[in-house]
Order: structure tokens, then sequence, then C-alpha cells
């Protein structure tokens, strides 16, 4: 099965991500990772920390020759501020972080040992992780790509239908949403948010294109992808929201307002992977009875704004146990370009997870050729 971790602390020596049941015989393409590593360290609102990161993968195991063999995957990324051992002690808790619940569980006074591992720097690991992942997609004709509908309250709806024009798009933008006004007026909240001594979140959304019907399952619930997508995205850091196409808005519609039609091309059968199926709308974001339909997955997560603020919330010292302002720690005001290369990694792993299952993945001729003979199936459907 593929799976990943990842370990490291914020300002240790390095973060890790360590992938297992890599298919064998994929170019390891590491400028494409690095890469993604370089856009999470971007986007407008980031703090003064990635000005010091210069963030690239070190390969350690699982390649020869640029070739992945089938055997666990290290990739380090060093930490260019690796203090751990000489950063003061944290003890007015952030609301909103995990350092009092952290401390509670724990038992730690200091709560740095939490925020260590708690902060987002570990989203770095998860990024290569998953644009390992995408490699091993795009050689599907899979593209996953994530990028920026709101911040602070600003929203950018510009629809996302054609890949390149959306990537295009994301990839011009400082804060990485599709739409330029929009982007001039995110940029203009950040900065109104950042004197304001306050932080910002935002909504993100994830499109996966060119996805074959059948990943997942509706036989048992932890099969079903809807719910697997849901849990890798909840579990990044500040998330606090997940919906997949229409997501909540289903709630206040009728049934003939969000189901989609089916329609059938009998022209395009041989070379459709839904054997000539389609949809004129997608609210169902591509996943019916949490198995894919064929339509792209379309996946929203909302950010939280960050828990540290410069306008300190008020909070208790853990030592004292008397009120006192929040520690103010160097950070972001507003990490939502950052997270939506994170979901975007995440999704990505999830997808190369449940693809690797249906089609196996010793290695990459085997998925390719399982994955052939299925689609030879569902076209004779
Ligand atoms: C973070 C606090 C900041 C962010 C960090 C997440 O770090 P520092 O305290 O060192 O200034 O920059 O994010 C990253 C380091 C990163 O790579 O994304 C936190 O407390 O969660």
């Amino acid at each position: 099965m593929l799976k990943y971790i990842t370990a490291g602390e914020s300002h240790g020596k390095c973060m890790i991500a360590v992938v297992e049941g890599f298919p064998a015989g994929v170019r390891l393409d590491v400028e494409a990772i690095n890469k993604e590593l370089q856009r999470r360290q971007g986007g407008v609102g980031r703090g003064p920390r990635m000005g010091i990161e210069k963030d690239e993968i070190e390969v350690l195991s699982g390649v020869r020759k640029g070739m992945t063999m089938g055997s666990p995957i290290c990739m380090k990324i060093k930490n260019y501020d690796s203090s751990i051992d000489q950063l003061p002690e944290l003890t007015r808790a952030r609301p909103g972080h995990a350092d009092l619940a952290g401390a509670m569980k724990y038992g730690f006074h200091d709560m740095r040992n939490v925020l260590e591992r708690a902060s987002a720097r570990e989203t770095a690991a998860r990024v290569a992780a998953g644009a390992l992942a995408k490699t091993l997609l795009s050689d599907f004709g899979i593209r996953v790509l994530g990028y920026v509908r709101g911040i602070g309250g600003v929203v950018d709806e510009t629809p996302a239908k054609d890949p390149d024009e959306v990537q295009r798009l994301r990839d011009s933008s400082s804060v990485f949403c599709l739409d330029k006004k929009a982007e001039k007026r995110m940029v203009e909240r950040i900065k109104e948010v950042t004197e304001a001594g306050d932080s910002a979140g935002g909504l993100i959304e994830v499109t996966v294109y060119g996805i074959p019907p059948g990943l997942g399952s509706y036989t048992q619930w932890d099969q079903r992808l809807d719910g697997r997508l849901a849990a890798a995205v909840m579990s990044v850091q500040a998330i606090k929201g997940v919906e997949i196409g229409l997501g909540f808005r289903v709630a206040e519609k009728l049934g003939s307002e969000v189901h989609d039609c089916i329609f059938y091309d009998q022209k395009s059968r041989g070379d459709s992977p839904t054997g000539g199926f389609f949809r004129r709308t997608d609210h169902a974001g591509g996943l019916e009875g949490g198995v894919t339909n064929g339509e792209p997955i379309v996946v929203r997560a909302a950010m939280k704004p960050i828990p540290t603020l410069r306008k300190s919330l008020e909070s208790v010292d853990l030592t004292t146990k008397k009120s006192a302002p929040a520690a103010a720690e160097r950070s972001d005001v507003c990490a939502v370009p950052a997270a939506s290369v994170v979901v975007e990694a995440v999704v990505s792993f999830e997808i190369a997870r449940v693809f690797v299952e249906k089609f196996g993945g010793d290695s990459i001729q085997e998925t390719r050729r399982n994955l052939e003979g299925y689609l030879k199936q569902v076209r004779s459907l």
C-alpha cells in the first residue's frame, strides 16, 4: 500500500518524508518536487521565516540512477533556522494553536515542545510526498491543480474548466487565485490585516482532471474516496472545513438542481475513459457513492486565520495561571496561498494511493497494463 509519514521539528535539523509502496520504474523528478516546495514558500502574506529557508529535497533512499526501485523513498529538506535548542520557553498559549491542548496531552510546561511539531513547517514534507505522487499521476494524464478561492472575505469564483488555463492564471498570481481583480483586492486585504496586527484565512479549491471512473468504493465506509479525501485535507494544519463539489450548498437546493444528468455519446465511446458516458455539470465534484464517475474531482477547504497574532489575544500563563496576552511569535499573516499547495499535495497523494490500490503498484508497467485492461472493460459496458 502507498503511504507516507513525515518527521522533523519546525526549528530542528530538517524535515523528512518517507514514502512507502511507491511503484518501481518512475523517474524521480527532483526539479518538479523542488518547484512545488518553492511554490509553498511563496504567496503574499508570508512572514520573515520564508526569507531564511530554501526548501529543496535531498533523496536519501529508494532511488537508483534517477529511477524508483519500489523501496521506501526518503526525502530530506534541510532547515536553515535550526535554533530549536536555543529558543526560549513558551508558556502563554495562543488560542487556536495546538499549544494548550498539546501541553495538557503530553504534560509539557514549555509549549515549545508542542509547537515545534504542530507547526505548519511540517507541510514542506507533505508537499514533497505529494509532488512525488504527482509525478506518478502525470504519467497517466492525471493533473491536480490547487488554487485560492478566497482570502479574508474576498472571493474569486472564476470557473476552473481548462487545466492549462487554470495553471497559467494561478501561476501568474501573487496569491495563487484565478482572477486579476480579485488578486488585487486580496493583496489589499492582506495589507490591511497586517497593519491591524491580525491574521486572515481563506478558501482553497483543488481540481483533479483526467481521473478514470471507478476509484474508491461504496462497499465499505473507509473505502469511500470522498471520506478519504476529506480526512486527508482536514488533516492539514489550519483547515477547519472540507467540501466536495457543491458541498454545503447542496443543503439549500432541490434534487433537480443538484444532481448531474447523465448523457451518452456513442462516437466518443472508444476514446473516452468513461466509455462515452458524460455529464454537463459537475455538482457532485466527480464522486458519487464515494466512487469517481469520470468527471473532475473538486475539493474545497476552509482555512482558519493563523493563530499567531501581533495583536495578541487573551490567554493564560501556564506558570502563573494568571491572565496574560498570548505569545506573539514571528509568523505569517496569511498562508492561504501556501496552504493551496499543501492541499493540492495531500489530494495528489490520496489519488495516487487509490490509483495503485486499484491498478497495482509494484511497478509502473503493472499499473499501466491493469489500467488499460480496466478501461477496455469500461468501454465494453
Ligand atoms: C509557524 C510559524 C512560522 C511559520 C511556520 C509555521 O515559523 P517561525 O515561527 O519559525 O517564524 O513561518 O511556517 C513555516 C516555517 C513553513 O515552512 O511553512 C507555526 O507556528 O505554525
